[in-house]
């Protein structure tokens, strides 16, 4: 009896599932986890199993069942609090809670809790972390034509790369990191990127042979050799011990992060070089995107998106801020001769032959929106 009852409903699921005779078949990734039909398709289904002996329901029919539970998701972030992209992070999470009336809490992890760059992609990956900002450094080792953003000198200044990066193919560069299961939320901005050493530089000269710790990223190892310089792989938050140890002379990054690591204390000769713009991003995992019903993957993206303009605000403010803070601290700002900038410019060139060759015709359209 057991048995008949079990075929008969296995019968009853295998022409829900195919749709038959109906015309609600649902056999997009989205629209799987909407609805009572689905809902009801995938308690069918438990009740068969069940009957079955056969309890291994697994934990993603389990999770998507009530659409209307509360959940709470993980946001990693390696700055610290007040930050620009923290504070952004931050009002992501509180737009998320209302637009949700409460049924999302994202809860921002600063100051690197969750892991180091690399890590915290690779979580998302694999779905133990929900969403991270980071910088496009890190991400385009799993999505290399984020290189083609990251170029040196590429954008004539910050209107340039935000008309970029707002572009279709701006869009379409934040939904490729979908190559590597991530959703690609929003754009923040990490202004210009400069060296800084515990050594005055004046000219490319200078900075041959230095040991700069770089991002972890091979376009920025072939920046630093390009310039003669040595690079080092290392986190961000080892860069003074380091230097204070004498494995390094310096590193090199904007000046809200110059100032908010205390790196003025260790290598106060800051060079405005300004050789690379490197986006950041705010990205979330795949796996718990396919967990979330349609609206709720909506509401989050739009409230990425609104987040944008905050952070570009907030980062303007600390931008100015951070260079009056450093400087009373010590920091000996070095504006290089014309000479000395063309010289580095110049030492840059093949790293679009070596780095942007795949990438011609991104490049280009990127030069034209100048
Ligand atoms: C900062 C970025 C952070 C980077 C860090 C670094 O905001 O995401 O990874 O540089 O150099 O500007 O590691």
């Amino acid at each position: 009896m057991k048995k008949l009852l079990g075929i008969f409903l296995l019968l009853t699921l295998i022409l829900g599932i195919t749709g038959c005779g109906s015309t609600d078949r649902t056999d997009s990734r989205d629209s799987r986890y909407q609805g009572s039909v689905a809902e009801s398709r995938v308690r069918d289904r438990k009740k068969l199993l069940a009957i079955n002996g056969d309890t291994s329901v697994s934990a993603s029919d389990e999770k998507t069942i009530n659409t209307d539970d509360k959940v709470t998701l993980r946001l990693a972030e390696v700055h610290a609090e007040g930050y620009p992209t923290t504070l952004a992070d931050k009002k992501f999470a509180e737009l998320v809670n209302q637009k949700t009336n409460g049924k999302i809490t994202i809860e921002v992890y600063s100051d690197g809790k969750l892991g180091d760059e690399n890590a915290v992609i690779e979580g998302m990956q694999n779905g133990t972390i929900d969403f991270a900002r980071v910088s496009v450094s890190p991400m385009a080792k799993t999505s290399p034509n984020l290189n083609a953003l990251s170029l040196p000198y590429l954008y004539e200044n910050s209107e340039h790369m935000w008309k970029v990066l707002n572009s279709d193919l701006g869009q379409q560069m934040l939904e490729s990191v979908s190559n590597a299961q991530l959703v690609g939320l929003a754009w923040y901005d990490g202004g210009a990127r400069n060296f800084f050493a515990n050594k005055e530089i004046k000219s490319l000269n200078d900075i041959k042979g230095l040991r700069f710790r770089m991002q972890n990223n091979d376009l920025m190892f072939g920046l630093a050799k390009a310039l003669g310089g040595e690079p080092k792989d290392m986190p961000m938050g080892d860069i003074n011990n380091a230097i204070e140890q004498g494995i390094l002379d310096g590193a090199e990054n904007n000046i809200p992060t110059y100032e908010s690591l205390g790196h003025v204390n260790y290598a106060p000769y800051y060079i405005f070089d300004s050789h690379s713009r490197i986006p950041e991003i705010l990205a979330g995992s795949e796996k718990t995107f396919s967990n979330l019903s349609s609206d709720d993957q909506k509401i989050i993206k739009d409230c990425a998106k609104q987040t944008q303009e905050f952070e570009i605000e907030q980062w303007k403010k600390r931008e100015i801020e951070s260079k009056e803070k450093v400087e009373k601290q010590g920091a000996k700002f070095i504006e290089l001769s014309d000479t000395a900038m063309e010289e580095i410019k110049k030492a840059c060139e093949p790293l679009y032959d070596e780095f942007g060759a795949d990438y011609k015709d991104i490049i280009q359209q990127i030069k034209d929106m100048a």
